[in-house]
């Protein structure tokens, strides 16, 4: 068989990475070539991300992968966070910089849109969660800035896989979570991009996760290793391939996909959207192999990491492992808060933030200063296990499904202290998962297009993704 490498390239809002498998004597050995810093900057009031300065860091991260495979490689796929886009010309360069989710733009645009097309009919039509980062209102508010529409718009990874050589796609997990996508069909959805004016041209065409877009091409073709290397779309929605990467069968299992955001959810065969689960407004996004993420976006280590950048400015900054071992010092708060609150989503001031929502229940405010840092530390984190242990309940009822196990990934699988706290909130078996479980799916789809397995909408790619994700998650880490 081939024994040429692989590369996955897992963007995230916090830091992106290159890997590589390689294999050795038949085993797969998974190496982080480079790994970058990455957050959005202000520019002009306005939250962009540096396109340039991600592309130069994804291609640095290429060019040592390429040095290191002498045997070459066989492909590369790209997962990131979703919603975001680059707007291109007729040519594919980028037109500019891509805002950020965060930027509070969309507060204006929401309201417009959903005056175009109720927040009910939106439900109906695509069994997504309603939540104002999707890329609907932001293409809406292109549209209220006047900004110039360009000739398409891609999600970043997507973006990046053309930019190295391969056709221009809207890849479904991520295509999902633009809100245009129909609920029970992969097609953008006429009604809603009538109702709100966009223009249908400028979306790309959508193709299943596992979809082989074409060789690499241009200025990377030139290296040696890069001749003949396949770009593919993996599960481009960095969580749909985060949870590519849980080995797991069977209908007991929920999960959370930590990172900034906490995605807490399962997997379903057939999307859910009863008046119920349109109330608790639940997402049904694509998942690899036509599965659905059944889930809600908790807000996660976000509540975390705009704290510390808060205490870091004080100039008293603290280490993860020593704020979680401070607040684990500290027994369990009278009064939780309540993670999702819309102004808790907002970058900056975040125990300003925390207090502001306590005032408002009458309570007291905590020390905002990073000498009180552990016992906001604790308040979110008793928060956070309380509210996935409520979003879990409410999704056993919607899916009818009785859970014993609970897997979390990425990077905040690492905290054992709010593990302990959610296997306690929920009464679940915590299983813990791959720190780098994007990267893990990412390279579980790209062996299961290579090797042929079907059509990428069967249960056979499916399972073949899950059985190549227990490899990898068994294989050397470098
Ligand atoms: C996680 C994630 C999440 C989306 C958000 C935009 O990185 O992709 O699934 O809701 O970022």
């Amino acid at each position: 068989s081939d024994t040429r490498a692989l590369v996955a390239v897992d963007l995230g809002a916090g830091s992106c990475r290159v890997s590589l498998l390689r294999w050795v004597e038949n085993k797969p050995q998974i190496f982080l070539v480079h790994r970058f810093a990455n957050a959005p900057r202000e520019v002009n009031g306005g939250l962009f991300w540096d396109l340039t300065m991600i592309a130069e860091g994804l291609e640095t991260g290429l060019r040592k992968a390429a040095e290191i495979a002498t045997e070459g490689v066989r492909a590369i796929a790209v997962d990131g966070w979703a919603v975001d886009y680059v707007r291109v010309d007729t040519s594919g360069n980028p037109l500019g910089d891509p805002y950020c989710y965060r930027d509070e733009r969309t507060i204006k645009s929401e309201k417009s849109v959903h005056r175009r097309c109720s927040p009910d009919r939106m439900r109906e039509l695509t069994g997504i969660q309603l939540i104002r980062i999707n890329t609907l209102y932001q293409l809406h508010a292109d549209q209220l800035a006047g900004l110039p529409e360009g000739d398409q718009w891609m999600n970043l990874p997507e973006y990046f896989l053309s930019r190295w050589g391969g056709a221009r796609v809207a890849e479904l997990t991520n295509a999902t979570h633009t809100q245009l996508v129909e609920l029970y069909r992969p097609q953008w959805c006429h009604e809603i991009f009538t109702a709100v004016g966009l223009d249908l041209a400028s979306a790309p065409k959508i193709v299943p996760p596992g979809s082989d877009l074409g060789e690499v091409r241009g200025p990377l073709a030139e290296l040696p290793a890069f001749k003949g290397t396949r770009l593919i779309a993996p599960g481009c929605h960095d969580t749909a391939s985060a949870i590519a990467g849980i080995p797991a069968s069977g209908r007991d299992w929920a999960y959370i996909s930590s990172g900034t955001w906490s995605l807490v959810g399962t997997l379903l065969e057939q999307p859910r959207n009863s008046d119920a689960v349109k109330t608790d407004n639940f997402t049904n996004l694509g998942a690899v192999g036509s599965r659905i993420c059944f889930h809600k976006n908790v807000n996660g280590m976000w509540l975390i990491e705009q704290s510390m950048a808060y205490w870091a400015a004080e100039g008293k900054p603290w280490s993860i492992a020593d704020l979680v071992k401070a607040a684990e010092q500290i027994g369990k708060p009278d009064t939780l808060l309540d993670v999702d609150d819309e102004d808790l989503l907002l970058p900056e001031r975040m125990p300003e933030r925390i207090n502001a929502q306590r005032a408002k229940k009458g309570l007291a405010p905590l020390d905002t200063s990073s000498a009180g840092a552990p016992v906001i530390a604790n308040l979110i984190f008793y928060s956070l296990a309380a509210r996935y242990a409520k979003v879990l309940d409410r999704i056993s009822l919607h899916s009818g499904k009785k859970f014993k196990r609970l897997y979390i990934v990425g990077g905040a699988s690492q905290n054992e202290f709010l593990n302990r706290l959610t296997a306690e909130a929920t009464g679940l078996d915590v299983h813990r998962g791959a720190v780098e479980s994007s990267t893990i799916g990412n390279f579980a789809v790209q062996m299961a297009c290579l090797e042929g397995m079907g059509d990428k909408v069967t249960g056979v790619f499916a399972e073949s993704v899950v059985d190549w994700a227990g490899i990898f998650c068994n294989a050397v880490m470098k």
